[in-house]
């Protein structure tokens, strides 16, 4: 035996230290992307920081699923990107990638700023049909326009829903507190959706989530639903390391809670957006991001063993 199978994996850079993705069933790639953002940049970095967090969690079953993604998980490292590009440009580049691997894989896409899901989301559309939509974020991302810009990482949830991508109707936003016109902060209330405001989640943890986790499975049923989230969503407290913090968030086991508990949903891919570890501190958000989509993952192999 060589001394290197007793290494802990800490060198890799690979999520969970899973092998090159080949034919696995499930993939992680990176979406380094920041180009879009309106206040702090450096989320282009949140893929290499958000697979160094993983490697801590590379060997082991989930506590809640029992299970490890290790052996049907491959990553596909980063996407090469336009990055000086018109957005127009970078998004197609990233729908094009995203196709290729959707068309074979279960995929976590790992960003880069919230301007990603938009061409993600088109990728996953042309692949499922309409889609449902769970969007963990301190921010609406429904303003029309981007400070006099078209389209910028606070656009992309009015584009998906006039682009028919998702049903409003079956869309649902978790976690939103930012400031803003009413008119964005609740249109996709406005459009049939669901909204759960931070505040409305103020004191609920664990089973006090249930209920409410029950509407919206009841609310999305079979469709094929997709999950998005901004890792903002978590008071900064426990995520420092973003672009755009906003105090009076979610605390990670409230996040934990709602990702254990709408395992049953159609899941058919997600994403994690906006780590910027340039502002974290002792790795925090890193690590949060990490065992966010570990979980996601754990949840989604769960049911291969069904
Ligand atoms: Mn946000």
């Amino acid at each position: 035996m060589s001394i290197g199978q007793f290494a802990y994996a800490n060198n890799s850079n690979r999520f969970l230290a899973a092998p090159a993705l080949q034919d696995h069933a499930f993939a992680v790639a990176g979406v380094p992307f920041d180009g879009a953002v309106t206040n702090r940049p450096g989320a282009r970095f949140g893929p290499q920081e958000i697979r160094r967090a993983s490697l801590m969690l590379c060997d082991g079953l989930h506590p809640v699923f029992h299970v490890t993604p290790l052996g049907v998980l491959g990553d596909a490292q980063d996407m090469r990107l336009p990055n000086a590009s018109p957005l127009a440009d970078v998004r197609a580049e990233i729908e094009r990638q995203a196709s290729a691997l959707m068309a074979a894989h279960h995929c976590v896409f790992i960003g880069g700023d919230h301007s990603v899901t938009l061409p993600l989301l088109r990728a996953a559309k042309a692949r499922h049909g309409e889609l449902a939509l769970v969007h963990f974020d301190a921010h609406c991302d429904t303003w029309e326009d981007h400070f006099g810009e078209p389209s910028g990482h606070g656009t992309w949830t009015y584009e998906a829903i006039q682009e028919g991508l998702v049903s409003a109707a079956h869309t649902v936003q978790i976690g939103l507190r930012s400031s803003g016109a009413r008119a964005a902060r609740e249109y996709v209330k406005d459009q049939g959706g669901l909204i759960y405001t931070a505040r409305e989640l103020r004191g609920k943890d664990g089973s006090g989530l249930y209920s409410l986790i029950e509407d919206i499975k009841a609310r999305i049923g079979e469709r094929p639903c997709y999950l998005t989230l901004d890792i903002d969503c978590l008071d900064p407290a426990f995520a420092p390391g973003t672009g755009t913090p906003e105090p009076g968030g979610m605390s990670s086991s409230q996040v934990l809670t709602f990702l254990e508990e709408l395992a049953p949903l159609h899941w058919i891919g997600m994403d994690c957006v906006e780590v910027a570890p340039a502002y974290d501190h002792a790795e925090l958000t890193s690590t949060a991001a990490a065992t966010f989509i570990w979980t996601y993952l754990c949840a989604q192999v769960a049911k291969l063993a069904l």
